[in-house]
């Protein structure tokens, strides 16, 4: 007799619901265990680069949801020196050479779209239940359970750890507390309506039009602001960067998402063009987040027994590629692609689903690994002490970070992977360790 395929996935962040949306099926049974209540997604503008778009919006069908919402297509790069000066523009033509745009979205909008998508009764398979206020405090990998803080316990044939880059569901999975490291930068970040920007700050006005879809960049050797419109142009978003020793904001361990400090901010970017400081001091109190950007080093595995990690708890990455959200789609329509053909519980002995989340992780590690890679070097100055030239170029990553096409042509494609993901799975805890200091280097 046929059994519903039970699921668990920790954490409703884009991880969770994406992941969701890519297992939802008849006979499946999708539980998301979420720790908040699920309203309190940070406001921001947040791109999808073009394969991952693509899942979202053809593959998921969600282009018209989030055209309504106001997505935009992003046109391309412009680059400013510490001069004020134009360095370079790059025009993005994605949809010729990948087939898709990269997108611009604001955040709330995505994950409202994701979680619609993933419980909504509109869609085929079975919704997904989303429970909020169910902190996960630790998971048995090979019964598969999960158990929350207030004493609850969860049965699945498989779990999902998508509880973000301070992941317990990894702590349980590689039976050691992996920390978020510090990287060294921090991130002031605000949002500002675009009627204020043209009435207020008209210098930046006419240099940059912030109704227009494109991401602008101004880039000093090691301090950069990075800014771009959505929701139809009518907001703008800022994100400007600087090093965490320069910064002298006093804040703890425990959280590093607090508030900025307006002068504190204005100061550190006080050798920026006259117009690119504009809307950094138009801000209201209260209006710029500070962000201690963090990532984790590759991790030896994502899974064990029953359970695999997706998104931020595989793989935070910094983000100066905007890649953090792509690949955590990736991952997602993944799992959905390698978990097509499970639709009885019966066919889910523990033996089946390590076998599949092994090639699952086959199918995603070194990619999503060599993209966190990048994003650490993509960090490094943006140009030699005391030059303004800059060197880096934003399309640089492009080519390596957009060639996907879905998890079953990449495996098929990507022999030489496999082959390495083979290789790590057969040496011990300690060997992939070394291993993977080697890829950190
Ligand atoms: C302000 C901001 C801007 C960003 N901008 C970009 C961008 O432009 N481009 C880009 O690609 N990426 C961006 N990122 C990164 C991107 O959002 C993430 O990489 C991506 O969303 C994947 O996140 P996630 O779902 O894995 O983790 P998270 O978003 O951290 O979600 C994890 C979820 O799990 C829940 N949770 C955690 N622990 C538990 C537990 N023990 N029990 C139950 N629930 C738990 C959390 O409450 C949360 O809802 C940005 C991130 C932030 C914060
Ligand atoms: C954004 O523009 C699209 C296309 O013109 C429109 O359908 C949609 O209603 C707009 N949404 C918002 C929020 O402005
Ligand atoms: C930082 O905050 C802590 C706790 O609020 C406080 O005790 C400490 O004095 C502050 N340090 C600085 C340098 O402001
Ligand atoms: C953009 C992408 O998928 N990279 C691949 C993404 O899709 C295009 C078109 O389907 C492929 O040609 C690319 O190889
Ligand atoms: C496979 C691939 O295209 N990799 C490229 C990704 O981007 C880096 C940085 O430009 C290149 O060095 C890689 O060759």
């Amino acid at each position: 007799m046929s059994k519903q395929f039970k699921i668990i996935i920790v954490g409703g962040g884009i991880a969770g619901l994406a992941t969701a949306i890519a297992l939802r099926a008849s006979n499946r049974k999708i539980i998301v265990l979420e720790q908040s209540s699920l309203n309190r997604e940070i406001g921001a503008v947040i791109s999808l680069q073009p394969n991952a778009s693509k899942i979202v919006e053809m593959t998921w069908n969600l282009a018209k949801t989030l055209q309504a919402k106001g997505s935009m297509v992003d046109e391309g790069f412009q680059v400013y020196n510490l001069d004020g000066e134009l360095q370079m523009r790059i025009p993005l033509s994605t949809m010729e050479k990948y087939g898709a745009e990269r997108m611009l979205y604001h955040r709330v909008d995505l994950h409202d779209a994701l979680k619609k998508r993933a419980t909504s009764k509109e869609w085929a398979g079975e919704p997904a239940e989303i429970l909020v206020s169910k902190r996960v405090t630790h998971c048995d990998c090979e019964e598969g359970v999960v158990y929350t803080q207030t004493g609850e316990k969860f049965h699945a044939d498989l779990i999902i750890g998508a509880d973000g880059i301070k992941s317990i569901i990894r702590d349980s999975i590689l039976g050691t507390k992996i920390p978020a490291l510090r990287t060294g930068h921090s991130a002031y970040r605000m949002i500002l309506p675009v009627d204020k920007l043209l009435s207020d700050c008209k210098a930046f006005c006419d240099v940059v039009d912030p109704r227009a879809p494109y991401t602008t960049m101004v880039m000093a050797h090691n301090r950069r602001m990075i800014m771009g419109p959505s929701r139809n142009g009518s907001v703008y978003s800022i994100v400007a960067m600087v090093p965490d020793e320069d910064m002298n904001e006093n804040t703890t361990d425990t959280s590093w998402t607090t508030h900025g400090d307006i002068p504190k901010m204005c100061e550190l970017f006080a050798d920026f063009p006259e117009w690119a400081r504009g809307p950094l001091s138009c801000v209201k109190d209260g209006e710029v987040g500070l962000w201690q950007l963090r990532d984790i080093d590759p991790l030896p595995t994502w899974m064990k027994g029953r359970v695999i990690l997706v998104g931020d708890a595989a793989h935070a990455m910094l983000p100066t590629q905007g890649q953090g959200a792509s690949q955590t789609i990736e991952d997602a329509e993944a799992v959905g692609t390698f978990y097509t053909d499970i639709l009885d519980g019966n066919d889910a002995p523990l033996e089946q689903i390590k076998a599949i989340n092994e090639k699952i992780f086959a199918c995603r590690y070194r990619r999503a690994t060599t993209i966190q890679q990048y994003s650490r070097q993509a960090a490094k100055p943006a140009t030699e002490e005391g030059s303004v030239k800059i060197k880096m170029s934003p399309s640089e990553f492009m080519d390596y970070n957009c060639s996907y096409n879905g998890a079953l042509k990449w495996a098929r494609q990507q022999t030489e992977q496999e082959r390495v993901a083979d290789d790590f799975r057969k040496m011990s805890i300690a060997e992939r360790e070394v291993k993977t200091q080697e890829v950190a280097l």
